[in-house]
């Protein structure tokens, strides 16, 4: 299956200024998907209000400049209500379907329903954990400028939340699938050392891999299970943000496979429901040196040793 996919990097044909050589240089500007007007099948459509609050929340994310402290946002008091609501649904799932891992760096963050954590406190834990941070960003980023955070151990997070009227679903990310799915996962080292390296190899990578990253993406930090014991838990942040997701992890109905990311990737349900196959990973650290790995052929040496600390 490896030949069905060229991972060949031809480094001239990649110009060097699409490198970025610091995060400043990684673009947070340039949002798909859902712009001011969102789209006739976002909940927030028909709310003006809602857009003009969107809006003004993704400003201050456009005026955030690295190194500065993430501005502190005051919540609604309907905004507060869907983060409560969200919050309560999910946590009483977590001992069952959650990974040790996140279930050991959950605590750390103190969640609870009577306020919406702040990115800049977050960030801070990150920090101090794993040497992670956070960058406000105002939507879905270009996956390739997304990708290449995470080699700057950035992790681009929205700070809206989702419209009122369905507390469980969203189409787009929002500041409960960013902190209940991603935040607690950041805060072990293992993990980030393997979402390190997806980052790091989308530096060189030409639109092809960008697109090949993105499915290893999704199939890893997006909607990742890991195996322990004879069972399977989740890790990954659609899977740990969703109600509906996490029941169907727990049904089997999934096919699962083992973790390879050299493979042709399997096929993102994105619109039509649930996933139809996870990928289950041994354990992080493995999983963090199959994607060294990876990243190492598709990436010239000298990008490696300024990016990445030797083995251990
Ligand atoms: N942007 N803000 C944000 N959050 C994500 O989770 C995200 C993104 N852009 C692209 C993306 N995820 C994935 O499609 C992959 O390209 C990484
Ligand atoms: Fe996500």
């Amino acid at each position: 299956g490896v030949a069905e996919f060229q991972l060949e990097v031809q480094p001239e044909r990649v110009p060097e200024r699409r490198v970025p050589q610091s995060l400043e240089e990684v673009d947070n500007g340039q949002i798909m998907g859902f712009g001011a007007d969102l789209a006739e099948d976002h909940p927030g459509f028909r709310d003006q209000a809602y857009k003009d609050r969107r809006r003004d929340i993704g400003n201050v994310a456009r005026a955030h400049r690295v190194g500065e402290p993430i501005p502190r946002l005051e919540y609604t008091a309907e905004e507060l209500h869907v983060w409560a609501t969200v919050l309560r649904e999910l946590k009483d799932l977590y001992p069952q379907h959650a990974c040790a891992e996140f279930l050991r760096c959950l605590p750390l963050f103190n969640f609870h329903e009577h306020e919406v954590p702040q990115l800049e406190h977050l960030s801070q834990i990150l920090k101090r954990e794993t040497g992670w941070q956070i960058r406000p960003v105002a939507g879905l980023l270009h996956p390739r400028d997304f990708l290449n955070g995470l080699a700057f151990k950035t992790f681009h997070s929205t700070q809206y939340i989702r419209h009122p009227s369905k507390p469980m679903y969203t189409p787009e990310p929002d500041v409960c699938h960013e902190l209940l799915g991603h935040v607690p996962m950041l805060a072990d080292q293992a993990f980030c050392d393997m979402v390190h390296s997806i980052g790091v190899a989308s530096l060189c990578a030409d639109d092809k891999q960008i697109w090949h990253l993105t499915k290893i993406y999704w199939f890893t930090v997006e909607f990742g299970v890991v195996e322990e014991g004879d069972e399977i838990k989740a890790f990954g942040a659609g899977i740990l943000s969703s109600f509906g997701e996490m029941e169907h992890m727990h049904t089997g109905r999934a096919k699962l496979l083992p973790f390879d990311p050299e493979a042709k990737q399997p096929k993102m349900s994105y619109k039509d429901g649930y996933q139809k196959q996870y990928y289950v990973l041994k354990s992080f650290a493995k999983g963090a040196q199959q994607l060294r790995d990876y990243c190492a052929k598709i990436t010239p040496p000298e990008v490696m040793a300024k990016f990445m600390k030797p083995a251990a």
